[in-house]
């Protein structure tokens, strides 16, 4: 039977890689962003190769996501893989000087928002007995660094939550892969920053990021391992960086 794979945070960066290469492994895909216009074009994009449905929501929103994954038709409701990805840093600066709107938005949007879909969707796997779900984490979670205290505690509380499902959901048969990269150039730092596109472009300049594809790998590795083998915890770096914020740049 083909596995169907929701994936939240498609629409951009590292979603939008995993989307794209489980779609030449031919899965189907719940595709899941805000953008709907890039949901739109991604659909059509991967259609060739797999069978897409789209859910447009915002992972902050609880009701919005119950209402979301509730409305999906009988044969989508069905999902092996959640990938677990939408998420953003907003800003950067000192604790004392802080945009507290920011850190709501961290918050609300990288901690419960992986909550609420984690909710809404494991169930089922928990009722079919088999599932996988895919925290993307970050470096940020296992660092923390000067100005970016709020962003690495976001990150920091998925690596406890991806121990605490392994913990939880192991009896069911379902596996939970924690994946923790380091600097990858996507919309991120675009995000991060508001739009400010040089100051963004600095974060990538002088040695080669990771891209989207390298992490898109990384979990098409830990999705298609061998039933009895689970990939727990994954760190991948750029060659040129060594810790969150130590980067061998030329
Ligand atoms: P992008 O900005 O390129 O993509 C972020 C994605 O998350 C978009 O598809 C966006 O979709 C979605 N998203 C953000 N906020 C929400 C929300 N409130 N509701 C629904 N969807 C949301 O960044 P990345 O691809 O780099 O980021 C993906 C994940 O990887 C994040 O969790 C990030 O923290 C993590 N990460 C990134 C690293 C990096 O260096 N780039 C390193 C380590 C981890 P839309 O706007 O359409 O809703
Ligand atoms: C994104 C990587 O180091 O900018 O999670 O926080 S970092």
């Amino acid at each position: 039977m083909t596995p169907t794979a929701l994936i939240t945070g498609a629409t951009s960066g590292i979603g939008l890689a995993i989307a794209t290469a489980f779609s030449k492994l031919k899965y189907r895909l719940i595709l899941c962003g805000r953008r709907q216009e890039r949901l739109d074009e991604l659909q059509q994009t991967l259609s060739p190769d797999s069978e897409c449905y789209t859910l447009n929501f915002d992972v902050r929103d609880r009701s919005a996501v119950e209402t979301a994954i509730a409305s999906l038709p009988a044969d989508w409701k069905t999902i092996d893989m959640l990938i677990n990805n939408a998420g953003n840093a907003h800003g950067m600066g000192p604790i004392h000087e802080g945009d507290v709107d920011d850190w709501d938005a961290m918050i609300d949007g990288n901690v419960k928002g992986l909550l609420y879909v984690t909710r809404a969707v494991s169930p089922g796997m928990v009722a079919n007995g088999r599932g996988h779900i895919v925290n993307i984490s970050s470096i940020a979670g296992k660092q923390t660094y000067a100005n970016g205290g709020v962003y690495c505690a976001s990150k920091a509380a998925v690596e406890a939550l991806s121990e605490g499902m392994r913990l939880d959901l192991t009896q069911y048969g379902i596996k939970i892969t924690n994946v923790a990269p380091g600097a990858v150039e996507t919309e991120f730092s675009l995000v991060r920053f508001k739009g400010d596109e040089a100051r963004a472009a600095k974060i990538y300049e002088g040695f080669s990021p990771l891209t989207a594809t390298d992490i898109a790998d990384a979990v098409v590795y830990a999705v298609t391992a061998p039933p009895h083998v689970t990939i727990a915890d994954m760190t991948i770096l750029a060659s040129a960086q060594s810790a969150a914020t130590t980067i061998h740049r030329k």
